[in-house]
């Protein structure tokens, strides 16, 4: 219904739909943890050590514990069932990467906003960036310990996004839980492309 296209020549996969998803969101945000846990390859990471040097660059400011960061993405797989399979481009984080995120959003039919509540503004570049493409995103709160929770109500409003736009609390490190979130951004696809279809 929605697909980038059809698999050929890999015996598991042939005749599944191939569907781009980005995971994106701020600098911390948990977008490789996410890409890793619900990954059914080994998963593709572009980590680099945080550097002294970056320091002057890069806010650290919530994300203390931090020790390397993602310099170019990370790649994942989920079959989400016999016809459906998801291909997962995780964006980095950090500003100074942004001249990434064009090319990598090139055929990509929806996207993930990771937020941290604790640093909520960190995910307002990736959202106008979807808003001003058209790329339907959802948003998932990453639910970190002594994050406070918000009801997704709220999240909404303090993000400024519209009603219609999921918004999901996860665990990024938890292969169900980010899974469910993937499966939300289908749904969420599926319904968008019937509404568009409907119109036209
Ligand atoms: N407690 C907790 N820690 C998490 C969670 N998700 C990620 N982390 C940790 O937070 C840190 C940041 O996660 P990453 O997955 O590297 O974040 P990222 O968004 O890819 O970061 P950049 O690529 O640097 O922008 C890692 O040390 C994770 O182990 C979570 O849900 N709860
Ligand atoms: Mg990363």
């Amino acid at each position: 219904m929605f697909a980038n296209s059809y698999i050929a020549g890999s015996p598991d996969l042939e005749g599944a739909q191939a569907v781009k998803i980005l995971i994106a969101g701020g600098f911390g945000a948990g977008k490789t943890t996410l890409v890793s846990a619900v990954s059914e390859i080994k998963p593709l990471r572009t980590e680099e050590r945080l550097s002294e040097l970056g320091a002057a660059v890069d806010d650290l400011t919530g994300v203390g514990g931090k020790t390397t960061t993602t310099v170019a993405l990370d790649f994942g797989r989920i079959t989400i069932s016999s016809d459906v399979v998801l291909y997962l481009f995780g964006t980095p984080g950090q500003d100074r990467f942004w001249f990434m995120w064009k090319e990598m959003s090139v055929g990509a039919l929806g996207a993930v906003v990771l937020a941290d509540t604790r640093r909520l503004g960190d995910c307002f570049g990736a959202l106008d960036f979807f808003e001003s493409r058209n790329i339907p995103f959802i948003v998932a709160v990453n639910c970190f310990d002594g994050a406070d929770i918000y009801e997704e109500d709220e999240v909404r409003q303090a993000l400024d996004i519209g009603a219609h736009v999921p918004v999901q609390q996860c665990d990024a490190r938890d292969r169900r839980s980010s899974k469910q979130v993937l499966v939300r951004l289908l749904e969420y696809l599926m319904a968008t492309a019937m509404a568009h279809q409907r119109y036209r």
